[in-house]
């Protein structure tokens, strides 16, 4: 497993000038990256691969930056925070994600449903004992309720019409592990939030999950940037440093709030980072609206 990476952000500008939806414009996962690192992913001796690993395997292929003529496909909102600041928001040996346009589109491809059914739901349980028996690598998605979860899931699948995504309003709606496969490719599994409406029987599940799950290779946990990193959050990610997952954090909804906010909880998430020290954390968080 390589570079794992995801969520980007694209201009308002650039998605009408490439055709794509409403719904797509603001969100577009680049999983390729993901995918062709998850291919080659089997773990050696039982050990699962860090960040840390990863960034230092000179076999494994680093996007470059973009350069100056594809700049504006690609909009990174920390890059316009950078702006705001004097000293560097990431360090360069961090390597901030930046996707090459051939990757966005082949991501765009993995997310389009072909044929019927071949991006699909295959499972929705509580109990790990449950969840599908395949040779694939999963990508859990947690976080509080309401922070966005599902709704991020559905937007991915923006193209697969056949599949459909709960989503609501009320805090503690998903209340079982929901398996959406992905072609021969992953699966993506939405989780059950913590916090408000958090189900009795999360700690059995989710917990179980993440610790126990062997397909499970790498966590996005969601942070609503309103709210910034609140205890549950840090308690999650303890979790998952405790069980040597990899994990990924995105802040949500910063349509919801200003450069000044943003600003902060990127701090707050640097600081956190710094503090577990860890290669299972990808340096850079990502800023999804
Ligand atoms: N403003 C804003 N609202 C969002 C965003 N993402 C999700 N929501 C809303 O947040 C609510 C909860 O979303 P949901 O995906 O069900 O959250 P989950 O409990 O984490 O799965 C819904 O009303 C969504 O429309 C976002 O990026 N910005
Ligand atoms: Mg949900």
């Amino acid at each position: 497993m390589s570079l794992l990476s995801t969520a980007c952000n694209l201009t308002r500008r650039t998605a009408a000038r490439h055709g794509l939806s409403p719904k797509e414009k603001h969100r577009l996962s680049d999983i390729f990256t993901l995918v062709r690192e998850f291919q080659t992913s089997a773990p050696a001796c039982g050990q699962k691969p860090t960040f840390k690993t990863i960034l230092n395997d000179p076999l494994v292929h680093i996007p470059p930056r973009i350069s100056v003529s594809q700049a504006d496909l690609f909009c990174d909102p920390t890059e316009k925070l950078q702006k705001l600041l004097q000293t560097p928001l990431f360090d360069e040996n961090e390597r901030p994600y930046r996707p090459l346009v051939d990757e966005m589109k082949l991501a765009q491809t993995v997310f389009t449903s072909e044929r019927p059914r071949d991006i699909r739901r295959v499972e929705s349980t509580i109990r790990i004992e449950k969840a599908p028996i395949y040779n694939l690598p999963e990508v859990a998605f947690l976080g509080r309720s309401n922070v966005g979860k599902s709704s991020m899931i559905s937007c991915l699948f923006h193209k697969a019409p056949f599949v459909k995504v709960p989503v609501s309003s009320t805090p503690g709606f998903t209340k079982t592990l929901k398996f959406y496969q992905v072609k021969d490719y992953f699966t993506l599994v939405d989780m059950p939030g913590y916090g408000f409406n958090q189900p009795h029987y999360f700690r059995d599940c989710v917990e179980n999950f993440l610790r126990h799950r062997q397909n499970l290779r790498l966590a996005f946990v969601m942070v609503d940037a309103a709210e910034g990193l609140v205890k549950r959050d840090l308690s999650i990610l303890e979790y998952l440093e405790e069980c040597q997952l990899p994990y990924c954090i995105m802040l949500n909804k910063i349509d919801l709030v200003k450069d000044s906010q943003r600003l902060e909880v990127v701090g707050q998430v640097r600081t956190i980072r710094d503090k577990f020290g860890s290669p299972n954390c990808y340096p850079q968080p990502f800023l999804i609206r």
